[in-house]
C-alpha cells in the first residue's frame, strides 16, 4: 500500500474534524478535491475564489471549526486574498490550501508561479510550504490548531504540484490526534473582583455585545448576567442575536444616548474600532470606564485605556463575573431609576419615529417601507445575510435578530460581495444541522451593487439546491443617488460617460 500527497492531505484534514471545503479546482489541485470528497469532506465548487474564501471563513464563525478554501496557484490564491484578509480582520478561523509550482522549478517562471507565502504573510497567523509528504499530517494539525487557538484567524499551507500525486510507500502514516477545541481561559479573580466593584458603583452601566461573544457562544452566560443585574445592552451589528433584539434589556433603539451617557461599559468580545466610534468623545462619555473582555491581550486598551482587563474566553469570563456578582448579592440596576427611565424614554421616542418612516407611502418605496414588507415575512429563526450601504445600515436597525450568529453582514472590513458566499455556507450548515427538524431558512438581503460583486454565485446556490431566499434592493446603484435637479442637469449632457 502507498498513499499520494493528496490522499494524505485529505485524510489529515478529516482527522482534524474538517467538514467543508470551498474552492475552484485546476492544475495541480484537482486530486486534492477528489481525495477530500473520498475522505468524507463536503466539497463545494464555487464560481470565484473570492466567494469560496468568504464561505469558508463564515463556516468557521458558525461552527468554531475552520472551513477550508482550496485554490489553484497564482490567480486562484490572489482572488482568495479577499476572503483571507476579511477573515483576518474579522478574527474568523479558516484554512487556505493552495497548489503551488513544482519543487524543482523555483524562479523558473513555471505555470502560475508566484511567491504566495509573501502575499498571505501579513494576513495569516501561520503560513508554510509543504516540502515532504511525511510532514503533511503534522502541518495540517498545525494550521487547524493555529487558526482556532488564541484570537482566531486564517492560516495558509501550499502543496507543490509534484507532491500532489507523489506516493509515500507503506500504510503506516501516523496522524496526530484531532486538536481539541481551544482551552477555556479564565481571568484573574482579582480583576473579576475589580470589575464587580466597578459595575456596582456605576450609575449608568452598559454592556456592549460583540461578535466575539457570539463566536465564543457566551449567550447563556450573558443572559444570566444581564438579567440578574438588570443591565442594558447594545449589540454590535454581528453581536445582534446573542440576546434577542426584542429582549427587554436591549437598548439598541437608544444607541446614541446609551453610548454617550454610560459611565461604565462592559465590552464583551467587541473592539473599540470604527464601528464603535473608537470609544471616544463625542460619541462616548469622556470619563467612561471600560471593563474589557477579550480573548486577545493585545486588544486591551486599544484606543481607550481599559479600567479593568478581563482577558480570556468570553463565555467563561462572563460566568466568572456573573458568579461573583451573585456571591456579593448585587441587586442590579434599579428598573425605576434615572438610567433606565432615560433609556426607556429615548427608546419609545425613536421607535415611534421609525414606525412613522415605515408607514410613509412613497413611489418608489423608501427603504423603511420596503423593509416593512419584507420583515413581516422573515421567519423568527432565519439566518439573515445583509450587505449594501443603505440596505445594510437600515437593515441593521429594522431586521430583528433573535438567535446568536443569525446575522451575517459586511463586518469589520465593510466588504461588499461577501453575501452570496455567506448565504451558501449558512445554508449548508443549517441543512446539515436539522436533518429531521424543519430547516432554518436563510434570507440574503443585498443592495443591487453588493449583489453584483458575486452575483454569479447564485448559480452555485442553485446547483447545490440550497434553500436561500435572495432579496435585492434595487435603487440602481451605490448609496442614495443624486438630488433631482443635479440628476436632470447631468442627463442633459451629450457625453454618455458623464451621463
Ligand atoms: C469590496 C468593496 N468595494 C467597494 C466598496 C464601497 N462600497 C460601499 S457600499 C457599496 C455598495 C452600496 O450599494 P448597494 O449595495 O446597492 O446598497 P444601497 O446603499 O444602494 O442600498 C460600495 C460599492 C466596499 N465597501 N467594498
Ligand atoms: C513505514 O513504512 C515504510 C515502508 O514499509 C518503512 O520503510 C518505514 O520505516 C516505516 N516507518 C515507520 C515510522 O514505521
Ligand atoms: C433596477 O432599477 C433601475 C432603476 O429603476 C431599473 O432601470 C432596472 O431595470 C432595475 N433592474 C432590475 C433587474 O429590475
Ligand atoms: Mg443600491
Amino acid at each position: 500500500m502507498s498513499s499520494s500527497g493528496s490522499v494524505i492531505l485529505a485524510d489529515s484534514l478529516r482527522a482534524q474534524g474538517i467538514q467543508y471545503m470551498f474552492g475552484i479546482v485546476g492544475i495541480p489541485i484537482v486530486e486534492v478535491a477528489y481525495s477530500a470528497q473520498a475522505a468524507g469532506i463536503k466539497y463545494i465548487g464555487m464560481r470565484n475564489e473570492q466567494s469560496a474564501s468568504y464561505a469558508a471563513s463564515i463556516i468557521g464563525y458558525l461552527t468554531n471549526r475552520p472551513g477550508v478554501c482550496l485554490v489553484v496557484p497564482g490567480p486562484g490564491l490572489i482572488h482568495a486574498l479577499a476572503g483571507i484578509v476579511n477573515a483576518f480582520v474579522n478574527c474568523w478561523p479558516m484554512v487556505v490550501i493552495a497548489g503551488s509550482f513544482d519543487q524543482d522549478q523555483v524562479g523558473m517562471g513555471g505555470f502560475q508561479e508566484w511567491n504566495q507565502i509573501s502575499s498571505v504573510q501579513s494576513s495569516c497567523k501561520f503560513s508554510a510550504r509543504i516540502e515532504t509528504l511525511e510532514s503533511i499530517p503534522y502541518l495540517i494539525e498545525k494550521v487547524v490548531r493555529t487558526s482556532l487557538y488564541g484570537r482566531p484567524g486564517p492560516t495558509y499551507i501550499e502543496i507543490p504540484g509534484n507532491l500532489v500525486n507523489e506516493l509515500m510507500p507503506g500504510d503506516n502514516i501516523s496522524y496526530p490526534p484531532c486538536c481539541p477545541d481551544p482551552p477555556l481561559t479564565l481571568s484573574d479573580p482579582l480583576d473579576v473582583k475589580n470589575a464587580v466593584k466597578c459595575l456596582m458603583e456605576a450609575k449608568r452601566p452598559l454592556v456592549i455585545i460583540g461578535k466575539g461573544a457570539a463566536y465564543s457562544r457566551a449567550e447563556h452566560e450573558l443572559r444570566l448576567l444581564l438579567v440578574r443585574a438588570n443591565l442594558p445592552f447594545l449589540p454590535t451589528p454581528m453581536g445582534k442575536g446573542v440576546l434577542p433584539d426584542d429582549h427587554p434589556l436591549c437598548v439598541a433603539a437608544a444607541r446614541s444616548r446609551a453610548l454617550k451617557e454610560a459611565d461604565v461599559i462592559l465590552l464583551v468580545g467587541a473592539r473599540l474600532n470604527w464601528i464603535l466610534h473608537f470609544g471616544k468623545p463625542p460619541r462616548f462619555n469622556e470619563n467612561v470606564k471600560i471593563i474589557q473582555v477579550d480573548i486577545s491581550p493585545e486588544e486591551m486598551s486599544n484606543n481607550v485605556p481599559a479600567h479593568v482587563m478581563l482577558c480570556g474566553n468570553a463565555k467563561s469570563v462572563i460566568k466568572q463575573l456573573s458568579d461573583a456578582l451573585c456571591d456579593i448579592g448585587f441587586k442590579g440596576v434599579d428598573p425605576l431609576g434615572n438610567w433606565w427611565s432615560t433609556l426607556r424614554n429615548k427608546i419609545d421616542y425613536n421607535t415611534k419615529l421609525s414606525q412613522s418612516l415605515a408607514s410613509q407611502e412613497s413611489v418608489p418605496m423608501n427603504f423603511y417601507c420596503a423593509y416593512k414588507q419584507i420583515t413581516d415575512y422573515i421567519p423568527r429563526d432565519a439566518i439573515v445575510v445583509n450587505e449594501g450601504a443603505n440596505t445594510m445600515d437600515i437593515g441593521r436597525t429594522v431586521v430583528k435578530t433573535h438567535f446568536p450568529r443569525h446575522r451575517l453582514d459586511a463586518g469589520t472590513f465593510g466588504t461588499m460581495g461577501v453575501g452570496t458566499g455567506f448565504a451558501i455556507a449558512a445554508a449548508l450548515y443549517t441543512t446539515s444541522l436539522n436533518k429531521s427538524k424543519k430547516q432554518t431558512p436563510v434570507y440574503c438581503i443585498q443592495g443591487d451593487s453588493a449583489f453584483g460583486f458575486s452575483g454569479m454565485e447564485i448559480e452555485t446556490a442553485y446547483r447545490y439546491k440550497l434553500p436561500i431566499v435572495f432579496i435585492i434592493m434595487n435603487n440602481s446603484g451605490i448609496y442614495q443617488g443624486l438630488p433631482r435637479e443635479q440628476y436632470d442637469d447631468i442627463m442633459k449632457n451629450e457625453d454618455p460617460f458623464i451621463k
